[in-house]
């Protein structure tokens, strides 16, 4: 008998079986819950795919064995639709993972509408279609497996940092003035004056790893107010920080190197049927240092330029599956927190790096500077007011230790890692200049 109903949910999580348990056990009979993923009608025999959150079990009605009711209604299900099924376990040479369940009762917990989008994993619906029907497209095995990569990424990073003893922090997402330069921020009203949009936490890891806290990291939302519209930038994203005290570029990339190392190899244990579902062919990154100059050389660009997007692709061809470290930028296209060689003002080279994996900046970061006179004079080559920046430059005054820190873009590195074409795949509720909702 088929009806639509409200269920006792207490006594449903009592009895309730998830499919994968289905497999891995001997059960006879059980009550599973779920959507429809799919109904197939042969006339004689009926099918309903089921999926819950563990995976997908074949229903199988027999015309001459299930109840009247039960068969005749089972096509008439639409997909997507949630529904109880109790029946029994029957071991199945011709069903998906060897096991059917031949219903004994069936019922429509909430029916669902003419569906927006195509929600089968062969969607041919278009990015942004599925963007505006979030909730749909997460029906999908392989949108849900792009976010559980995405779960490992940062749980991976979390526990990385937190088995080294940093200290996890939580930092403010309004601030009074920039953080990474004069542009490239949202600003909003706060009582009778104008504040910002965190761009980044970096003066804050900053102070804190100056403080004797000295090992931080935090993940963070971050908004940047940039016109662009590009497949890998986002308005708002969220960054994997760290900043350490008494460190330098070189200490803090052989970190980076090692926590990317270590979130690849998590996610290679832990996400195998992702990995699969997804069709990735992911491998535990090398590592390779080149200087700035060296790149330049190598690919031929202009000395002083910032890497394009084909640059690099060409160095991630030169050095496939690597994560690659170019260092010591010029100090002109760093910014102005980033200190000079030798801590010398007028060093043209600096202690900046970028790291680039799988064709794209996943990261940059290097030393700070932590000399308040320093500080004011790099602000002033970069055209800020120090006076904006007085707390900050003040916090170095009292015992600020050389300190070095770095930041990865969490949707970036899933973009990658996932090997999606646009860094919208990798959030869940993305905002860019067009997009604002859902
Ligand atoms: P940067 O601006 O290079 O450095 O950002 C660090 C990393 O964050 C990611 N990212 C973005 N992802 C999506 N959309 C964007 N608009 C976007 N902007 C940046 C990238 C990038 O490599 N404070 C410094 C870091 C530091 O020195 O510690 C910073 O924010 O993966």
């Amino acid at each position: 008998m088929i009806l639509t109903m409200k269920i006792d949910l207490k006594n449903l999580n009592e009895k309730r079986t998830l499919v994968k348990d289905v497999f891995k056990n001997k059960f006879k009979n059980i009550e599973v819950v779920g959507w429809v993923q799919n109904t197939r009608d042969l006339s004689k025999i009926k099918f309903l795919l089921l999926r819950d959150v563990s995976g997908i079990i074949q229903v199988t009605g027999v015309k001459t064995k299930t109840e009247k009711n039960v068969f005749e209604n089972m096509d008439k299900i639409s997909r997507e639709s949630v529904v109880y099924v109790r029946g029994s376990v029957k071991d199945s040479s011709q069903a998906p993972g060897g096991k059917e369940i031949l219903p004994e009762e069936i019922i429509v917990l909430n029916p669902a509408e003419e569906l927006l989008i195509d929600v089968s994993d062969f969607s041919k619906t278009e990015l942004p279609k599925r963007l505006d029907c979030r909730f749909l497209d997460l029906h999908r095995k392989r949108t849900q497996a792009i976010f559980k990569i995405q779960g490992e990424i940062a749980n991976s990073f979390r526990e990385f940092f937190y088995n080294k003893d940093f200290l996890e922090v939580q930092l403010p997402s309004l601030i009074s003035s920039s953080s990474e330069g004069g542009t490239e921020l949202f600003s909003v009203n706060y009582f009778e004056k104008k504040v910002y949009l965190a761009q980044s936490p970096q003066l804050y890891k900053q102070m804190l790893a100056c403080s004797s806290v000295e090992k931080v990291f935090t993940i963070t939302p971050v908004w940047r107010a940039e016109k662009h519209n590009t497949v890998r930038h986002l308005n708002e994203s969220r960054q994997m920080d760290i900043e350490i005290a008494f460190a330098g570029q070189k200490e803090v990339m052989e970190e980076l190197g090692e926590a990317v190392k270590y979130i690849v190899q998590n996610i290679l244990k832990k996400c195998k049927d992702e990995i699969d579902l997804l069709e990735l062919k992911l491998k535990i990154p090398k590592i390779k240092y080149l200087s700035y100059d060296e790149t330049v050389k190598l690919l031929g660009i202009k000395y002083g330029e910032d890497l394009s997007p084909e640059n690099e692709k060409e160095l991630d061809k030169k050095f496939p599956e690597t994560v690659i470290f170019v260092y010591s930028w010029p100090s002109e296209i760093k910014p102005f927190y980033i200190m000079p060689k030798d801590e010398k003002e007028d060093a043209k080279l600096s202690e900046g790096f970028d790291a680039i994996y799988k064709g794209m900046e996943i990261s940059s970061g290097g030393q700070r500077i932590h000399l308040p006179d320093l500080l004011t004079k790099k602000l002033k080559v970069k055209g800020l007011n120090p006076k904006n920046f007085k707390a900050y430059i003040d916090s170095f005054r009292f015992g600020a230790p050389p300190h070095a820190g770095w930041s990865i873009g969490l949707e970036r590195l899933t973009q990658l890692i996932t090997n999606q074409k646009n860094i919208r795949e990798a959030v869940l509720f993305p905002r860019d200049r067009d997009r604002i909702t859902p």
